[in-house]
């Protein structure tokens, strides 16, 4: 029987390229977003690249009730999951807090750390009938040093941390693994999105540099899922060769 991961956040980016890594080796994939056409297109090439058994959740992790009434009506095939991506997240907004966007605070709130309590809350019992499981939780170098004017990102990433931790503690008599890996620059639609669309804004984030690819994330969260089951790698912080800290960047 093969292996199930659940990527949470795999119509675009980091998660996208989980998913395409984790089918490489044999996965069948669970994806999930908001955006069903963007899982439509995955879910094609998934199949057609290397014929991966792939289940579509159109989901807004916010949506407590709904994430819970999907994972209950999971296909009975998909009802065991080995490997749990928690990746949905996004920033919006690059200001002092004093000129914050609540709105704005609400939704990286909500989604970064209520939408991966929420995923996790469902998927952990599947993991605790089985007595096993891997759930990655994707935090940042934002949740390791605060930086001006990412205030509520940062608070939301250093609370991804927080409950990894958490999470490794309390799922210790199950057998679950629980492993953090939190990327520093990563080309992405990361910055299109928190800067509203703002195309010239968002390429100046990765100007003069190389920033990671999507792909080196979603190699290092494969390599952490291959371990022997003894082994838990609790927590990698990777940045680009060009990147020592979150506001350290070396730019040609
Ligand atoms: P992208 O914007 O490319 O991807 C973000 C993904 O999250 C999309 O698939 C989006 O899907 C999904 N998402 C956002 N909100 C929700 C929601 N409410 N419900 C379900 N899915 C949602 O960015 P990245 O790939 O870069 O981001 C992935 C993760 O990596 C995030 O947690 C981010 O904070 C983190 N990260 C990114 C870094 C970077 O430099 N890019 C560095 C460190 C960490 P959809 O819109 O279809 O719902
Ligand atoms: C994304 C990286 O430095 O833009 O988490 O916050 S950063």
């Amino acid at each position: 029987m093969s292996k199930i991961v659940f990527i949470t956040g795999a119509t675009s980016g980091i998660g996208r390229a989980c998913a395409f890594r984790f089918a490489e080796s044999g996965y069948d994939v669970i994806i999930a977003g908001r955006r069903m056409e963007r899982l439509i297109e995955v879910e094609s090439a998934l199949k057609e690249k290397f014929g991966t058994v792939v289940f579509s959740l159109g989901l807004d992790v916010k949506q407590r009730d709904s994430v819970n009434e999907a994972i209950r009506n999971l296909p009975d095939r998909f009802q065991h999951i080995d490997v749990l991506i928690n990746n949905a997240g996004l920033a919006l907004g690059l200001n002092p807090f004093y000129e914050g966007d609540p709105v704005g605070w609400d939704s990286m709130l909500d989604t970064n750390i209520k939408g991966l309590l929420n995923v996790s809350h469902a998927v952990v019992q599947l993991m605790i009938r089985q007595g096993k499981g891997h759930i990655i939780n994707i935090g940042s170098i934002a949740g390791r040093e605060v930086y001006a004017k990412g205030n509520v990102y940062c608070a939301s990433k250093a609370a991804v941390d927080s409950l990894t931790k958490s999470m490794r503690i309390e799922l210790l008599p199950f057998g679950i693994r629980v492993t953090q890996i939190a990327p520093g620059a990563v080309e992405t639609e990361f910055s299109l999105v928190r800067f509203e669309g703002n195309e010239d804004k968002a390429r100046a984030v990765y100007d003069g540099f190389e920033p990671l690819h999507p792909e080196d994330i979603a190699e290092v969260a494969h390599y952490t899922a291959s371990m022997p089951p003894h082994v838990n790698i609790n927590d990698l912080l990777i940045m680009p060769t060009a990147q020592a800290a979150a506001t350290q960047i070396f730019r040609k």
